[in-house]
Parts: C-alpha cells; sequence; structure tokens
C-alpha cells in the first residue's frame, strides 16, 4: 500500500537525490517510475535492491501517477507538467518554470506550508539560495519583524549541474598547465565561459536590462512570495566559487524591533526547525560547504549586529544545495501533502 511516484529527471544530479531521499525517508511509495529524456531511457538504475528501467518522460507516463518529482529543466517541466496534473498527479517542480505563477504555491514548508491547501496540480519548489535563506529568516521576522535583506552568495558548481561539476575536476588539474578550457560556466548557453577552478565569477544565469541576472532576481521574488511580504527591501549578488557541493551566503538584515541582542537571535535560531546554529567564534566554529555538503540541515553562524545600526545584523547561512536546496525540501512537500490530507490516503 502507498503511493505511485513518478521522478522525472531521474539520472540527473538532483534526480539521483530524490531517489537517495525517499528510500531514506521511507516515503511511503509502492510503485516507482524513473522518467528521463529520450538519451537516458532505457538505462537500468537500482534503487533499494530492485532494477528499474528509467522510461522517456511522455504525457502518458503519468497515468496512474500520484506524485510526480520534475528535476529535468525548465523545458521538460513546462512541456509534461500539466500533462501529469491532468492525468491526478500532483506534480512537485524543482524548475523556475511556474514559481512566480499566481496560481501556483512556491513552498518551504518551514515557512508557508499552509500554501499547499492554494495548490492547483503544481507546487514550485524554490531556487536551492533562496530555499537556505528563507529557513533563517522566517523565524527571526516571525519573533522580530524583518524589512530588509542585503544577500551575497558563494554558491557551488553543482548547482548548475553534472557538467559543471565535471568543468571544475577537470579544470583543477588543468590548470597547472595554465590551459583550464572553460565551456560551461559561468552559463553553459552564453557566448563566454571563464574557468572556476582558482576563480571567483559574479555571474550566474543571464543578465536581464535591470543589470541583476536571474538568479539574483530568483532570489529576490521568490524570497517575497514564499515569505509573503511584497514590501520587503531585498537585493541580492549572486557569485559562482570552485567549491563542489554547498551554497554560502552571507546576508545582512533589518529587523522592526529595536534593541534585539546577538544571544536573543541565537536563541532563537538554535530552536528553529531544521537549522542548527554553528556559532562560536572563540572556537573558530562557524558553518562551511565543506562539513555542509550531504547533510539535512542549514547552518547558520557568525551572528554580529551591525555597529552603526541597532536594526541590523549580519550573518553566514550554508546548506547542501542539491538537499535541503532541492531533494529534501521537494520530498519535505510531499510529505507535508500528507500530513495536510491533500495527498489522500491510498
Ligand atoms: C545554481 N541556484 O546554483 C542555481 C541552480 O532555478 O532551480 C538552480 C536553478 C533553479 O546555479
Amino acid at each position: 500500500q502507498g503511493y505511485t511516484v513518478a521522478v522525472v529527471g531521474a539520472t540527473g544530479a538532483v534526480g539521483q537525490k530524490i531517489i537517495e531521499k525517499l528510500i531514506e525517508r521511507s516515503f511511503p511509495y509502492s510503485n516507482l517510475k524513473l522518467l528521463a529524456s529520450k538519451n537516458s531511457a532505457g538505462k537500468n538504475l537500482e534503487v533499494n535492491g530492485i532494477t528499474y528501467i528509467v522510461e522517456e518522460a511522455t504525457p502518458d507516463a503519468f497515468e496512474g501517477v500520484d506524485v510526480a518529482f520534475f528535476s529535468a529543466g525548465g523545458s521538460v517541466s513546462k512541456a509534461l507538467a500539466k500533462e501529469a496534473s491532468s492525468r491526478g498527479a500532483i506534480v512537485i517542480d524543482n524548475t523556475s518554470a511556474f514559481r512566480m505563477d499566481k496560481d501556483t504555491p512556491l513552498v518551504v514548508p518551514e515557512v508557508n506550508k499552509q500554501a499547499l491547501h492554494e495548490q492547483t496540480g503544481i507546487i514550485a519548489n524554490p531556487n536551492c539560495s533562496t530555499i537556505q535563506m528563507v529557513c533563517a529568516l522566517e523565524p527571526i521576522r516571525q519573533h522580530y519583524g524583518l524589512n530588509k535583506v542585503i544577500v551575497s552568495t558563494y554558491q557551488a558548481v553543482s548547482g548548475a549541474g553534472a557538467s559543471a561539476i565535471n568543468e571544475l575536476t577537470v579544470q583543477s588539474e588543468a590548470i597547472k598547465e595554465n590551459n583550464p578550457n572553460p565551456e560551461i560556466l559561468p552559463v553553459k548557453s552564453a557566448e563566454k565561459h571563464y574557468p572556476i577552478a582558482g576563480n571567483v565569477i559574479p555571474q550566474i544565469d543571464v543578465f536581464d536590462e535591470s543589470g541583476y541576472t536571474l538568479e539574483e532576481l530568483k532570489m529576490m521574488n521568490e524570497t517575497k512570495k514564499i515569505m509573503s511580504i511584497p514590501e520587503l527591501s531585498i537585493a541580492a549578488t549572486c557569485v559562482r566559487v570552485p567549491v563542489i557541493t554547498g551554497h554560502s551566503e552571507s546576508v545582512y538584515i533589518e529587523i522592526d524591533q529595536e534593541n534585539v541582542t546577538v544571544d536573543e537571535l541565537k536563541q532563537l535560531l538554535s530552536s528553529a526547525k531544521g537549522i542548527t546554529l554553528q556559532d562560536s567564534p572563540e572556537q573558530q566554529q562557524y558553518p562551511m560547504p565543506y562539513f555542509a555538503a550531504n547533510k539535512d540541515d542549514v547552518f547558520v553562524g557568525r551572528i554580529r549586529k551591525d555597529p552603526s545600526n541597532n536594526n541590523g545584523f549580519h550573518m553566514w547561512i550554508v546548506s547542501d544545495n542539491l538537499l535541503k536546496g532541492a531533494a529534501l525540501n521537494s520530498i519535505q512537500i510531499a510529505e507535508a501533502l500528507i500530513e495536510e490530507g491533500i495527498l489522500k490516503e491510498v
């Protein structure tokens, strides 16, 4: 007894993590369909001791599916998510295809689980760099109000997919010969490419006419939508660094309430769901991607008061971009759909 679950993009970096988390968290499925593009169809994947043949993702592949996790890119979601939901599946989409649609809830369960009740067949999983930040900001907003956020990110290459991980690995050797041969980053489809090994690239995704990149605009717009603060003053600078997994963020916030102390913020975050406080500067203890990779939590540290603004604080937020930033949050959405009675028992 259990749900029929489809994973679209089953052979990709996030798809693989979704499958791992379904098993690890004992998600109640009775039937698993592993779907992918025509190129990957026919491959064998072993899951929990059972060998599955990857099928091509077509509209008819969603017949009988209760929950479909999509992580095969925006164009696949645009082509197939509505096909899946029209056949009765609830779609949890890990791409940016529907995130800002007014009829699509954009959900981080610790922040806005109640938005799931507005779903009409597709639920969007936010961008990885947004998820980890809102997890840390929501408890603060609830207690002290929040009016301003300025974030600078240090994002791992796995956010750009398996080919970017390979590019960093190959370049780390090739750079010794001064021959990094960049082809993927900063954006696979863009005109110019730069080495990432030994470098820091202040561009993730393409620029729009405002001078912000789409990754920066995602962080700004998605944060307002998830936290339901349309008037929030927020700006982002998104930067790619030569780290394989784990996004880091330097976040400045301004809260509404005055005279809040660093200790009060630490106390609050140490008891928040899904957050691990790592903030003992005297012991050189703070979050780092090296240690956050393969962990579920969002790690927060380096909390300091702005010396020139009694309402301002700086902090450092790190999380595994493929887990809480993608696969884990998607599974938690599905678990919340069951808890809330939206996904009916089968
Ligand atoms: C990155 N955040 O690190 C991006 C990847 O909208 O889901 C995630 C893109 C998305 O490159």
